[in-house]
């Protein structure tokens, strides 16, 4: 019960309040600039991309992710298996404490299915991302051309 209300507490309180920055925060989690590219508009998938940074003392977990502009979010992996790039599902991803993890092409993504339409270059769309400890957090998801460029300077 007490996770229950933990969860919701943080739904209530996350979303938004660092949406200028383009930034968010779930507890000891700082999740960094989601984007997702532009895809064609007739291409029946799209994948989304953020850095979780945790701070904390703990790891912690992404269990899930959702969105209401597709009909299923899952989070993928790639792999090289026999010479070719696969992607699976995986149900988890650890965030180890203190460490980073980075969505991105080619690594971990969130791979949205059945899109209500593809959306277009400066667009953006909600993704709540929900962790094991520190709770669900709404991000929104920047569609742009082109993969951001390093923040190198960030930290
Ligand atoms: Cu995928």
């Amino acid at each position: 019960m007490l996770l229950k209300k933990t969860l919701l507490i943080a739904a209530l309180l996350s979303p938004s309040l660092f949406a200028s920055a383009h930034e968010y925060s779930a507890g000891e989690l700082h999740i960094e600039h989601p984007w997702s590219r532009e895809m064609p508009p007739v291409a029946p998938t799209a994948a989304a991309y953020f850095v979780v940074h945790n701070k904390g003392a703990e790891a912690d977990r992404l269990v899930s992710v959702a969105t209401p502009v597709a009909g299923k979010a899952e989070m993928h992996e790639h792999l090289h298996a026999d010479g070719l790039m696969k992607m699976q599902q995986v149900q988890s991803v650890a965030i180890p404490a203190g460490g980073e993890v980075k969505f991105e092409p080619m690594g971990y993504h969130v791979m949205l299915f059945n899109l209500k339409q593809q959306a277009k270059d400066g667009e953006r769309f909600p993704l709540t991302l929900t962790f094991e400890k520190a709770g669900a957090v709404e991000v929104e998801i920047t569609v742009q051309k082109d993969a951001p460029a390093q923040e190198a300077a960030h930290h």
